[in-house]
């Protein structure tokens, strides 16, 4: 009799339910303050959401269990992100949100530890995959089969620490790592211009098990996190090729995406294209 997995199918209809709801929570805070880092947050949504809703072990109600997975959001400008999804997994009421970005709030425009879910300080990029690799290194000491996920950036390959960490978490062995490189195509100024391609290859080459998909495709991120499941001895990098502003055709469209304003007459529109996109 052949073997058969015991996980439950993923819905992937659902998950793609619930990456429409942070998207449309993302947009919310966005309209609150006018501004936001929300064309990479849309970009990243579905990622998130088979993350915390398919994949990660975790319980809202005990942020520092020791035997949760980790997720670390190294890039800190991405936070509005992070929250959309720690209010949808239960770690945050829904009603901060809107203090998302003011002063005094325990929702910063980049990550802080003062919020319930996050798991490190964000802000200074370079930083999250050595992190990522001593977490995944002292979980494996401790005894724990917790794993460790890290979302990077296409910006941080740009720097040698990444490529440090990579190097770490091979010659380390940490197959409790999975690292999502958000290739989003863009940085502060506008297109990615460092020649960082091809970074599938290049992780390949530095010893990890790489797969390379469409980032904003919800089967696709299913099958690639449950083949990074695998405990062969190797860390896992998934490369996501993701679209800045996916699921609002105007902002996927916008030449200089990576800080956006939203006028209060753009509103409604960017609101109806969210929506007619879930049609
Ligand atoms: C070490 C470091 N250098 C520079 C910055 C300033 N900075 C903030 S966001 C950003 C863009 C980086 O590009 P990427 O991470 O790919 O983000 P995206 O444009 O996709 O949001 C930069 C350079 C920083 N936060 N940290």
């Amino acid at each position: 009799m052949p073997a058969t997995t015991t996980l439950p199918a993923p819905d992937v209809a659902a998950l793609e339910d619930r990456a429409h709801a942070l998207r449309r929570s993302m947009m919310e805070m966005t309209r609150g303050k006018g501004e936001g880092y929300i064309a990479q947050g849309l970009g990243i949504a579905d990622c998130l959401a088979a993350l915390y809703f398919h994949e990660l072990r975790y319980d809202p109600a005990r942020p520092d269990w020791p035997d949760r997975d980790r997720f670390l959001l190294s890039t800190g400008h991405y936070s509005i992100a992070m929250y959309a999804v720690l209010a949808e997994a239960g770690y945050l009421d829904p009603d901060e949100l809107p203090t998302y970005g003011l002063n005094g709030s325990r929702l910063p425009m980049s990550t802080f530890d003062v919020t319930p879910g996050v798991e490190i300080v964000g802000g200074s990029l370079g930083h999250g995959l050595g992190q990522a690799v001593g977490m995944a290194l002292g979980l494996r000491i401790d005894g724990r089969d917790s794993r460790v996920f890290c979302e990077l950036s296409d910006g941080e390959l740009d720097e040698g620490s990444t490529w440090e960490a990579a190097m770490g978490g091979a010659t380390f062995g940490c197959d409790n790592l999975v690292a999502l490189i958000d290739c989003n195509g863009i940085q502060a100024d506008g297109p990615v211009t460092v020649a960082i391609e091809p970074v599938a290859d290049k992780f390949t080459a530095f010893g990890w098990d790489t797969q390379e998909i469409d980032g904003n495709d919800m089967a696709a991120l299913v099958a690639a996190l449950e083949a990074a499941r695998s405990r062969d001895g190797k860390p896992k990098a998934i490369v996501l090729r993701t679209t800045p502003g996916f699921g609002v055709p105007t902002l996927m469209g916008r030449p200089r995406a990576h800080f956006v304003r939203v006028g209060d007459d753009e509103w409604a529109d960017f609101m109806a294209e969210l929506e007619a996109d879930r049609g």
